[in-house]
């Protein structure tokens, strides 16, 4: 693959790893400043490869680990529609985790070593997977809010500096947003059933609202990266400015279902143009990334034995890929 060419091993002195020289740097930011889209090739500083390998791969493990919890309702879904339809939005989340774990591994880094990191605990991946589904709505609230909320953060960074991400991001942007609609789709369908309906769509906002608002990841003033990473492109709106736009555009749309949003400090502030909320309980956030989530435990239990289930597999293919080559290199001899 053309990325093997840019593998990086320690103390390799191919690709300037640390700061590069002064000039380096300073026509690097120069190319992020004119909105130049930085390629696989290109020289860039140690810390952006970095930065950009850690969000790559989280993004790409919170797809993979996010399967699990809508996969939970795919034998259990209402109708053949539902479940046909469901199926094909985990199926997408498969392939988003594929685009990203690729374009990760155009930094140099392999998907063998990427996955590991995520099996081993070492890896983060997005606090919202680690609550459960426990009714059919909370599939509904999955897609809108959840997904409404990755395409919120998604679509600025289509515009990211680093061109490989910035392109998978088009085309998970396009599939994410046939998922968001997919679950307001089910939200309306309940809320506008019997009252039981109602009570479980409601009970879905409840409990999904305030990890959804989490998503976004902790407050401007205490997020470790975004300094640097809106300097160098890879984010283009702070965690907070994301949050405050999910809020503004859904808090209209959960009147129009008749649910209301379980935050009694939610008012429409004239002055500033935008919905004020009431505070974000950043200590379950804290225990969400640091392990301690509802579910944690059981999706990481999932993924090693999936993966451990799949070792035939890789191994198979792996077989005939080496039987393919082997035959086309007699043919050409
Ligand atoms: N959960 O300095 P900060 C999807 C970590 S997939 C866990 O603000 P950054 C979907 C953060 O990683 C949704 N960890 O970081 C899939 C950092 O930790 P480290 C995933 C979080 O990177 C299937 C530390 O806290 N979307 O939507 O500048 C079905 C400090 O934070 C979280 C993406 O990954 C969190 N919520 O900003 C349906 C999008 N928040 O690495 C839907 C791409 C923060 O220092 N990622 N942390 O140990 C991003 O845009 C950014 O990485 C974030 C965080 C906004 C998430």
């Amino acid at each position: 693959m053309y990325t093997q060419g840019l593998d990086i091993k320690p103390g390799d002195k191919a690709i300037p790893l640390e700061t590069g020289t002064s000039e380096a740097e300073r026509r690097f930011q120069g190319r992020i400043d004119r909105d130049e889209r930085i390629e696989p090739k290109d020289w860039m500083p140690a810390g952006y490869r970095k930065t950009l390998i850690r969000q790559i791969s989280q993004h790409a493990h919170s797809e993979v680990v996010g399967m699990l919890p809508e996969g939970n309702w795919i034998a259990r879904a209402p109708t053949l529609r539902r479940k046909a339809v469901l199926l094909a939005k985990v199926q997408d989340e498969a392939g988003h985790g594929l685009y990203l774990y690729g374009a990760a591994e155009t930094l140099g880094v392999s998907r063998a070593e990427l996955v590991e990191q995520l099996l081993s605990g070492k890896a983060k991946y997005s606090s919202i997977f680690n609550y459960p589904t426990t009714t059919w709505a909370d599939i509904g609230a999955i897609g809108w809010l959840v997904d409404g909320a990755a395409i919120m953060n998604q679509i600025p960074l289509c515009r990211c500096s680093y061109g490989p991400y910035a392109r998978a991001m088009i085309r998970i942007c396009k599939e994410e947003s046939f998922h968001q609609r997919q679950g307001y789709e089910i939200m309306l369908a309940l809320s506008r059933g019997s009252d039981e309906q109602r009570a479980m769509a409601q009970d879905a906002l409840d409990r999904w609202w305030w990890p959804s608002l989490m998503m976004f990841g902790p407050s401007d003033k205490e997020s470790a990266h975004s300094a640097q990473s809106m300097r160098w492109g890879i984010k283009r709106i702070s965690n907070d400015d994301l949050r405050q736009k999910f809020v503004d555009v859904t808090v209209p749309q959960a009147r129009y279902l008749g649910l209301v949003v379980p935050d009694p400090d939610l008012a429409w502030n004239e002055a500033r143009g935008h919905y004020d909320f009431g505070p974000i309980d950043w200590e379950e956030l804290k225990q969400v990334i640091s392990g301690n989530g509802p579910c944690n435990k059981a999706r990481m239990k999932a993924r090693r034995d999936a993966h451990a289930e799949g070792a035939w597999v890789r191994e198979a293919a792996l077989a005939h890929a080496e039987k393919r080559r082997a035959r086309a290199l007699r043919k050409a001899g």
